[in-house]
């Protein structure tokens, strides 16, 4: 790490409630961790969902410039998930709010908390099409130039909210 911490993507998702308050809800809570500011933020989009039931969601990516170790990043947004009503009462069960680790600097982990890059990024385009509005260029470590993968997600719908 040099002074000014690592960059890290974080992908946020809601689809019960009021999902749109929660996701930018979240990103301000994302700029309040400790040794943590957000350097930027995609715009919110209603996606329909994948693998998943319920509601459309609503999605965006956070960019975050922080001084946590990975681990202590994870257990962050896990708090900020359940102050925000998180339960889990089946696999991809709609959710007041998901906060997945995306990237963390050029980090591959594997442990069985923590899976970076996230392993299902460059299926969905909820992850890719804001990751790549913050960055069309940005490099998947392990995979390469994330927008390779924007052509296999083109039939998921996608709307840029406003
Ligand atoms: N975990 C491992 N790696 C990571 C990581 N990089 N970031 C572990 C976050 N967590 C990670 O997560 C389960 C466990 O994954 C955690 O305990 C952590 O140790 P979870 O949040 O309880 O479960 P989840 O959210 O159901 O899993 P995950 O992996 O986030 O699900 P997916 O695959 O991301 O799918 N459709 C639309 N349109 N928009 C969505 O946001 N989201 C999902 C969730 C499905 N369909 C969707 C959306
Ligand atoms: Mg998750």
């Amino acid at each position: 790490m040099d002074k000014n911490g690592y960059k890290a993507y974080i992908g946020i998702g809601a689809n019960l409630g009021d999902a749109r308050a929660a996701v930018e809800q979240a990103i301000t809570r994302l700029d309040g961790l400790p040794q943590t500011r957000l350097t930027a933020q995609s715009s919110l989009f209603r996606t329909a969902p994948i693998d998943a039931g319920g509601d459309d969601y609503v999605n965006a990516v956070a960019e975050i410039n922080t001084g946590l170790a990975a681990e202590n990043l994870l257990a962050a947004l896990q708090q900020i998930e359940l102050d925000f009503g998180r339960e889990r009462p089946y696999r991809n069960a709609p959710r007041t709010l998901d906060l997945d680790l995306l990237l963390y600097a050029d980090r591959q982990i594997d442990t069985p908390q923590l899976s970076v890059p996230h392993p299902r990024m460059t299926e969905r385009a909820f992850v890719l099409l804001p990751l790549l509005q913050l960055d069309p260029f940005i490099l998947i470590p392990g995979k390469g130039a994330a927008h390779q993968f924007a052509p296999q997600v083109a039939d998921q719908l996608i709307s840029k909210i406003d």
